[in-house]
């Protein structure tokens, strides 16, 4: 008799294997773009704008020329002559490759320098000679839109100001009814800063192309391959680079958070290189051009309303949003959501009447919007709801965690269709509060601080339960550039019943070749470690979206346990041939079927697949492999209930967090150890914007913390101890009932932190801090306030 296998020993759900992918990054064997060395290969270097807006004279390259190694300079003159030097962003603006005559942000690329080493690039780069002449930059974006301000974007037919989109959602009328009539209503004015990700690695590539084979390899940083490899084809279709003979690879990725997202210039400018000159050509950039020239994240001004009854219940929210994109909007939204999910700001509460809306601008700035960890502006949505929600409590004078249980949506009530038009999938809001009330010992909190008030000390207790919407997306509404969001899995078994898995998505980081394995081996009786999990080749994974947005297990995930779920109703056939009897007479238990009621009669998976190459029944297909493209019915809704404690110090403003407790919900939980991992890593991010992490520019668009000197990237000095845990409340319609959770802590921790400080100060008027909140605004808050 074979006896079987529980999940646990083949590596099934729910178990904290260890990571498979960090025996090779542990010891330092990781494969990363910048590992890659081809024969011949070029260097690039980039030159880049003094200037946040400033028209090019002259751009003298002779010099540059006469440094040994360096073999050429690109120009956006260069560039013309292929009709190269504009691109389209994913969100169908356009962005410029190189410059022709106008620059448009400090940083931006001017020009390219393509040597032999990339020390030679550099001293290239050094002696490239650019004459500007300098305009006045639009930095602030409310000026953007004053009359007058000069025309950002001439290029753009018909454009006479700097406005790029108007976006509105829920019910206006309704919800100017409902303020007017309400109790109480209160307003904030919030701006959630630009903020921009510090991934291990900086983005990169190697562009290969191969003249002979009129074949483009593409070596890169890029959490969305196929994607990428689509838009090269449509770009560069013309000069004969179509999509069969583009491969795009994204080796071992060190971090993304979605700042790997974007097509950035300097991949296209090696392209173009590459395929110019029929040698590969490398472009590496360094930290500071990763910070100052990337795709930012945030950047939204929000004027936040909420209107409730005296008593404490939500009647409605209103939200306005100015919207600063930089000189494009380069961010990577699905088509129809330039504000990505922000309209999933009406919370976890039970409120029918909603409005907001959205102004997006053009100024001075880099491009972007969307990335750092944020799940399509979720990050901005939840930091709105959530700091209203306390905002509310303090005016109605009631606790705000009793508030939020007031107004929780309950859990019989899921589905539950919000005012903006989701369908919530599932939730149990009053469990995950209450246990981190439990976890902190809530209630002898607020009896401590009230004592410490007495005595004139400041500490504070901050909430934030937020919902989260992952998964994008449905096809009927979710596409980037019109490929719909669906994402895809492959699983091949070899007869020796081991086997390989591919899927659309690109793990960054995430543990991907782990927790896929997991699914699988749970579906199929296969054990996790002979199940090889590939990501990241175009020529050899089924086509997907990527990963981003918290989206690969709700989407590809999925996707893992269709195929599996094929496979094994296959193995169900062949274990029927190989017993001589019916389908019906069988059972299955994790790795194998078994006669019912004689389950000494039965045959292992391995058996099953070696049979499917050796002995199949005659009329099947041969072999044991399965494709699924899953394209899903919703999105997931994951949760969370943050509690945040802060001690002040009144005279010198400093922030200590005393504790942090962070309850998740994803839903059924694959790998226990990687979301864990997932969620310390998401709260650091989350400290980050709500304490250290702004990019500031002055009046010149002179971004005056483009280095770590100055950019304060929280370590684990700064890191509080993150107490974790979770409840699960499974997706109702997702088939291993999980919700993502890559983005959760990112999207929850900053408003409980916020609320936590502003809770503090409190006592001396202080209704509402805008993030980071640094010890300097405390002070100076609490000095205006005449507390000190
Ligand atoms: N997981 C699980 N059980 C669940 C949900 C998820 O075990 N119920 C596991 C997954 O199997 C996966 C990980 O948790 O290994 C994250 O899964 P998911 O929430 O589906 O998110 P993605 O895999 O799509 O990752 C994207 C998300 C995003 S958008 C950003 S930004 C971010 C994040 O992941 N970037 C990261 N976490 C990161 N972690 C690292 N180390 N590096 C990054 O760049
Ligand atoms: Cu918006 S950061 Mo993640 O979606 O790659």
């Amino acid at each position: 008799m074979n006896k079987c296998k529980t999940s646990r020993e083949i590596g099934g759900m729910g178990h904290s294997l260890k990571r498979k992918e960090d025996i090779r990054f542990i010891q330092g064997k990781g494969h990363y773009v910048d590992d890659i060395k081809l024969p011949g290969m070029l260097y690039m270097d980039i030159v880049r704008s003094p200037y946040a807006y400033a028209k090019i004279k002259n751009i003298n390259i002779e010099a540059a020329m006469k440094v040994p190694g360096v073999i050429a300079v690109v120009t956006g003159r260069d560039l013309e002559k292929y009709n190269l030097h504009w691109m389209p962003t994913l969100m169908s603006d356009t962005q410029m490759v190189l410059p022709t005559d106008t620059v448009m942000y400090q940083a931006q690329e001017v020009a390219a320098v393509i040597a032999t080493s990339k020390y030679a690039a550099r001293d290239g780069r050094e002696a490239v000679k650019v004459e500007y002449e300098p305009m006045k930059p639009v930095i602030d974006p409310y000026k953007s839109l004053e009359p007058g301000a000069p025309v950002l974007r001439p290029d753009k037919p018909g454009k006479t100001d700097n406005h790029i989109w108007h976006w509105e959602a829920g019910d206006k009328a309704k919800t100017e009814e409902v303020f007017s009539k309400a109790d109480i209503v209160v307003k904030e004015q919030m701006h959630i800063p630009r903020i921009h990700v510090a991934s291990i690695e900086t983005c990169g590539c190697v562009a290969d192309y191969d003249k002979i084979n009129n074949h483009l390899t593409m070596y890169m940083t890029t959490q969305a391959p196929h994607a990428i490899r689509t838009v090269i084809a449509l770009v560069a279709g013309h000069v004969g680079l179509t999509e069969e003979k583009i491969r795009v690879i994204s080796p071992d990725i060190g971090g993304g958070f979605g700042g790997k997202v974007p097509v950035y210039p300097g991949y296209v400018i090696a392209i173009a290189v590459s395929f110019l000159v029929g040698k590969p050509v490398k472009w590496i950039e360094d930290r500071s051009e990763n910070l100052q020239a990337d795709s930012f994240a945030r950047d939204y001004h929000i004027t936040a309303e909420m209107a409730g009854t005296k008593d404490g219940k939500i009647l409605a929210t209103r939200f306005k949003i100015l919207a600063d994109h930089g000189y494009t909007d380069a961010s990577a939204n699905p088509s129809k959501f330039p504000t990505g999910m922000f309209s999933i700001a009406t919370g976890s509460y039970d409120y029918g009447t909603a409005f907001m809306e959205a102004d997006a601008v053009y100024t001075n700035k880099p491009p972007g919007g969307v990335a750092y960890r944020c799940s399509f502006r979720v990050t901005e949505a939840v930091h709105a709801i959530e700091r209203m929600t306390d905002r509310f409590a303090m005016e109605v004078g009631k606790d705000p965690a009793q508030l939020r249980l007031d107004n929780f949506i309950k859990k019989e009530d899921f589905p539950w269709k919000s005012p903006t038009g989701w369908i919530y999938d599932s939730g149990d809001y009053h469990k995950g509060l209450l246990k981190a009330m439990d976890a902190v010992n809530y209630h002898q909190l607020r009896a401590e601080q009230a004592e410490k008030r007495k005595k004139g000390e400041l500490m504070g207790i901050g909430i934030s339960t937020f919902t989260e919407i992952v998964g994008a997306g449905p096809s009927k509404d979710f596409d980037i550039l019109g490929i719909k969001m669906f994402d895809s899995a492959e699983i091949r078994v070899h007869p020796t019943g081991k086997a390989i898995a591919r899927f659309g998505t690109k793990s960054q980081g995430q543990g991907h070749e782990t927790t896929y394995a997991q699914i699988i081996a749970e579906e199929l009786g296969i054990p996790a470690e002979n199940i090889a999990v590939e990501e990241g080749d175009t020529d050899t994974a089924p086509y997907g979206l990527g990963t981003y947005a918290s989206r690969s297990t709700p989407t590809a995930g999925a996707a893992a346990a269709m195929a599996a779920r094929k496979l094994r109703d296959k193995a169900r056939k062949i274990a029927a041939y190989l017993l001589e009897v019916s389908e019906d007479d069988l059972e299955w238990e994790p790795g194998k079927f078994f006669v019912k009621g004689a389950p000494e009669k039965s045959k292992t998976i391995q058996e099953i697949v070696f049979a499917s190459y050796t002995n199949h029944p005659q009329g099947m297909e041969a072999g044991f492999e399965a494709t699924h493209y899953y394209d899903p019915p919703n999105l997931t809704f994951p949760s969370g209930a943050y509690i945040c404690v802060v001690d002040v110090d009144k005279e010198t403003g400093a922030i200590k967090v005393r504790r942090f407790v962070a309850i998740d919900d994803c839903g059924n939980i694959i790998n226990p150890m990687i979301v864990q991992g997932q969620v310390h890593g998401g709260l650091t991010q989350g400290i980050a914007p709500a304490m250290y992490e702004e990019l500031i520019y002055d009046e010149a668009g002179n971004i005056l913390n483009g280095t770590f000197m100055d950019y304060l990237v929280p370590t684990a000095v700064e890191s509080p101890k993150w107490e974790t845990g979770h409840t699960v409340t499974p997706s109702p319609h997702h088939p291993i009932g999980a919700k993502g959770v890559g983005e959760s802590p990112t999207v929850g921790a900053p408003p409980a932190i916020a609320n936590a400080i502003v809770d503090a100060l409190s006592p001396y008027g202080i209704t509402h801090l805008d993030i980071p909140i640094t010890p300097f605004k405390v002070w100076k808050a609490l000095k205006e306030k005449g507390a000190i």
